[in-house]
C-alpha cells in the first residue's frame, strides 16, 4: 500500500516526513513524500523554517497523485494559511483515510504553524479528516479550553468534532497517576489507558499519527486502529534512542519478523511456476513470535497467497493472527519443537511428496479419518489434533507434514522450519527442478 505524508523536513528524522517514511516502512507500507516545509533542527534546538514555494508544493502534489494510487494521507505540519489552502485544493474530492495531525509547536518550543494560519486548518483541512489527532497542548489550543478532567476532555473533543473529522483522537493525557491515556471520540467515547514513559523524546507524535493512518488504510476500525497506533507510539517511546546530543529519538526496533517474513513471501512469489503449487484453499506463509501462546503470536496474511493466473500474488497484509490453519500447525509444532517458527501450506501431489523424501526432508501424515467427532465439529481444532498426533512419534521435527483429505476437506501440505528463508529454501529445492 502507498501512504502519502505532507508534513515539514527535520533533519535530525526524529520527526516530519523522514519519521513517517520510518514508521511507514517499519509496517511494510510504502511512504510517499510531500515537503511543505523545510526545517532546521536537531535534538537540542530549533532552526530557521523555510515554507517551500508555492509553485513547487503543488508540482509535488500533481506528481505523485499523477503516477501512484494513494491508500491514505497523513498531515502534518502545514506552516501557512497558502499550504494549507493548495493541499485542501489537491485532496478535497477523495475517498481515503485521512489523518490530520494539528501541529503547532515543536517539543523544543518553537511555533511551527503562524498563527493567522490555525483557523484555516481548522476550517479547511479538518472536514476532510477521517481523524484528527490534537495532543493534549494542540487540542487546548485549537479550542481555547483546557483540559483538567474527562468532562472537559470530553467537551474538548467534541468542540473539535464540530470543525468536521470524522473522528477526534486526544493524545497523551494524563488522568490516573503513572498512566496516560488516549482519547477516542468516534460514534462513541473510547479511552486506552498505557503505563506512562520516562523518556522525553522527540517524534513519538508523527509515529502515533502515521501508524493510525496505516491501520485505517489497512481497513481496521477506527478504536481498533487507535490502539494499535497508542502502541506502536508507546513502543517507539521504550526503544528511543540517544542519538544526537539532545533529547533521544522514537523510532521502532527494526521488526525483523516482519521483513523476513515479506521478503519470503516475495521470493516464494518469484518461483517460476509456483502457482500449480498453490491449493484451492490458497496459501499462507506465517512466522512466529518466539515463545507463542496464542495464534495472536504468529505472523501471517491477512488475506492469503493467490493464484492469478500463472502467477500468483499476496492479498492482504501481514498481521498477527493473520493465519488460522497453518498458524495453528505452526503453535502445535512449536510446542514440541521451539525452534521451529514459520511454516507454509501448499497444494497435495504426490509428486511433491516424492521430491520431499528423494531431498532428504523428514515428511510426517496423518490420517482425518481417524479424527474424532468431538474434533470434527469445532472449527481449527482439526490441525491442531493432526499435528499433535503426529508429532508424537517424533524426536526431531519433521520438514513437512500432509494428510490426504477427507469428505469435504482438501488433502494438504505444510512445510516447517525454524524461519521463513529456512521455509523457502526447502519449497525452493521441492519445487525448481
Ligand atoms: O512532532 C511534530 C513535528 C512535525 N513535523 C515537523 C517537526 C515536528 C516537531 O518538531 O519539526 C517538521
Amino acid at each position: 500500500m502507498n501512504l502519502l505524508s505532507i508534513g515539514g523536513s527535520d533533519p535530525s528524522s526524529g520527526a516530519g516526513i523522514q519519521s513517517d517514511v520510518k514508521a511507514f516502512s517499519s509496517l511494510e507500507m510504502y511512504g510517499l513524500t510531500v515537503l511543505t516545509t523545510i526545517t532546521s533542527q536537531n535534538t537540542s534546538r530549533f532552526g530557521l523554517i523555510h515554507p517551500i514555494p508555492k509553485k513547487i508544493l503543488k508540482n509535488q502534489l500533481d506528481f505523485v497523485f499523477s503516477d501512484f494510487t494513494i491508500d491514505g494521507i497523513k498531515i502534518g505540519m502545514v506552516y501557512d494559511s497558502e499550504i494549507i489552502k493548495i493541499i485542501h485544493n489537491k485532496i478535497k474530492k477523495l475517498s481515503i483515510p485521512i489523518v490530520v495531525d494539528p501541529i503547532i509547536k515543536s517539543t523544543t518550543g518553537k511555533m511551527l504553524i503562524k498563527k493567522s494560519a490555525v483557523n484555516d486548518l481548522k476550517n479547511y483541512l479538518f472536514p476532510l479528516a477521517t481523524a484528527v489527532t490534537p495532543n493534549k497542548f494542540e487540542a487546548e489550543f485549537i479550542t481555547g479550553k483546557k483540559i483538567t478532567n474527562k468532562e472537559s476532555l470530553k467537551k474538548v473533543a467534541e468542540k473539535i468534532r464540530e470543525m468536521g473529522p470524522k473522528n477526534v483522537v486526544i493524545t497523551g493525557v494524563e488522568l490516573k497517576k503513572k498512566y496516560i491515556s488516549d482519547f477516542l471520540l468516534a460514534e462513541k467515547i473510547y479511552v486506552f489507558n498505557r503505563r506512562k514513559l520516562k523518556t522525553v523524546s522527540h517524534g513519538s507524535g508523527c509515529n502515533y499519527s502515521s501508524s493510525l493512518l496505516t491501520f485505517m488504510a489497512q481497513g481496521k476500525s477506527i478504536s481498533d486502529s487507535v490502539k494499535l497506533a497508542q502502541n506502536f507510539a508507546w513502543e517507539s517511546i521504550k526503544n528511543s534512542q540517544k542519538l544526537g546530543k539532545g533529547v533521544t529519538i522514537a523510532q521502532r526496533k527494526k521488526n525483523t519478523l516482519f521483513s523476513e517474513l515479506s521478503e519470503a513471501i516475495n521470493n516464494f512469489s518469484k518461483i517460476r511456476g509456483i502457482s500449480k503449487e498453490i491449493p484451492e484453499c490458497q496459501t499462507n506463509f506465517v512466522f512466529s513470535k518466539k515463545y507463542p501462546r496464542t495464534l495472536k503470536d504468529i505472523l501471517g496474511i491477512s488475506g492469503r497467497i493467490v493464484k492469478t493466473g500463472d502467477s500468483v500474488t499476496k492479498i492482504g497484509n501481514l498481521e498477527y493472527g493473520g493465519s488460522k490453519h497453518v498458524a495453528a500447525a505452526t503453535l502445535e509444532m512449536n510446542k514440541k519443537f521451539p525452534q521451529i517458527r514459520s511454516a507454509i501450506n501448499v497444494k497435495f501431489q504426490k509428486r511433491t511428496i516424492t521430491n520431499l523424501e528423494k531431498n532428504g526432508f523428514i515428511v510426517a501424515s496423518y490420517d482425518r479419518a481417524k479424527e474424532p467427532k468431538s474434533i470434527k465439529s469445532k472449527d481449527g481444532h482439526s490441525i491442531k489434533w493432526g499435528v499433535k498426533n503426529v508429532l508424537k512419534d517424533f524426536k526431531t521435527p519433521p520438514d513437512a507434514i500432509f494428510h490426504k483429505g477427507y469428505f469435504g476437506k482438501e488433502p494438504m501440505i505444510i512445510i516447517f522450519g525454524t524461519t521463513p528463508k529456512v521455509v523457502l529454501d526447502k519449497v525452493s529445492k521441492i519445487f525448481i527442478n
